[in-house]
């Protein structure tokens, strides 16, 4: 995958979630041997400890259903800083911590890949779109708007950081999603994101769908960041999240995903997040994560190389 070492940033944010917990998902994510599969996948890993948040700024937004607003924009701005930077020295782990984080991590990559002149891809894996504004949302959890932050769509200035370079919503490919609310809806469909929701992984399989995006990214010569909400997982084989939501993808499922985007090569940074060791079961959900990180890293079941969705980028 990549030769470049791995950055492991820990980033216990839990008041973007509805309960408490995902403040202790990277511990969770380190007791349950992140970093030693990485190392024994020939990795150098630096684990550069636990984001700490900017100082707080008192917001008030007129949508009075938002909560922790100034508290999640102090993590969006250490985040994206903090993303930055390790972009610049090799490939980025985000562990978290609720799915805000991500609203850090994606800008602060998305800014690197504009100044290198690359284009910027993300897959989200998971069940929720996290495609509500500031003015949107109605239950007021926060982890519900990094994308449509991301993006750049209206109503998160004075609020969230300017983005130094908004995602393209036609970048985006949503894969597992299960659970839409009615203006988030209309948001993606106007936006001109991909989503692929459960439906269509049964219709079509999972191969299919990330192969027509991997194509599109490896054609741009992209750079492409993967963001995993364990809520991407079906609950019966990954309990440990606050929003679980039946239907999910399987370990079957999941496994091929990560060793499919491991055969092509570009991915290039990654966010774990919305793990609540709180209501896991004996680290199952952890160690499930873990193990489908070493198949995204290049542990493989047969000691062979499956080359067959190696993409190569078109030149000129
Ligand atoms: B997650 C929700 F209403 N859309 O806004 C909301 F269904 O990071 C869920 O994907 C958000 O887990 C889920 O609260 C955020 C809800
Ligand atoms: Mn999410
Ligand atoms: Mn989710
Ligand atoms: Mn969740």
């Amino acid at each position: 995958m990549t030769s470049k070492p791995c950055i492991v940033l820990g980033v216990p944010v839990q008041v973007g979630a509805g309960r408490l917990g995902c403040d202790m998902g990277p511990s969770a994510f380190r007791t349950a041997g992140l970093l030693t599969e990485l190392q024994n996948l020939g990795y150098v890993v630096e684990d550069r400890g636990n984001i700490v948040p900017k100082p707080l700024r008192d917001l008030q937004h007129p949508n009075t259903a938002i909560k922790a607003l100034s508290e999640i924009v102090a993590w969006t701005e250490a985040i994206a800083e903090a993303a930055y930077q390790a972009s610049g020295d090799g490939m980025p782990i985000f562990i978290g911590g609720d799915h805000s984080l991500s609203a850090g991590s994606m800008t602060g990559l998305a800014r690197r890949a504009a100044e290198e002149d690359r284009e910027f891809f993300v897959l989200w894996l998971d069940s929720h779109p996290d495609f509500h504004t500031l003015g949107t949302t109605t239950s007021g959890n926060l982890h519900g708007v990094p994308m449509a932050y991301a993006t750049g769509l209206d109503g998160f200035a004075g609020y969230f950081p300017t983005l130094a370079a908004p995602i393209k919503p036609q970048n985006v490919c949503m894969t597992g999603i299960r659970s839409v609310d009615p203006a988030e809806r209309s948001a993606l469909q106007s936006a001109g994101v991909t989503v692929h929701d459960m439906r269509s992984i049964d219709e079509n399989g999972v191969v299919s769908l990330l192969d027509a995006f991997l194509q599109r990214v490896a054609a741009a010569d992209g750079v492409l960041h993967v963001s995993l909400d364990v809520d991407f997982l079906d609950p019966v084989i990954a309990p440990g999240v606050g929003t679980t939501v039946p239907g999910g993808a399987t370990f079957r499922e999941a496994h091929l995903v990560m060793e499919i985007l491991h055969d092509s090569d570009l991915v290039g940074s990654l966010d774990l997040v919305e793990l609540n060791p709180f209501l896991d079961e004996r680290g199952r959900t952890a160690l499930l994560v873990v193990d489908r990180v070493a198949s995204l890293m290049g542990r493989r079941v047969l000691d062979r190389p499956t080359q067959s969705y190696r993409y190569t980028p078109k030149i000129g």
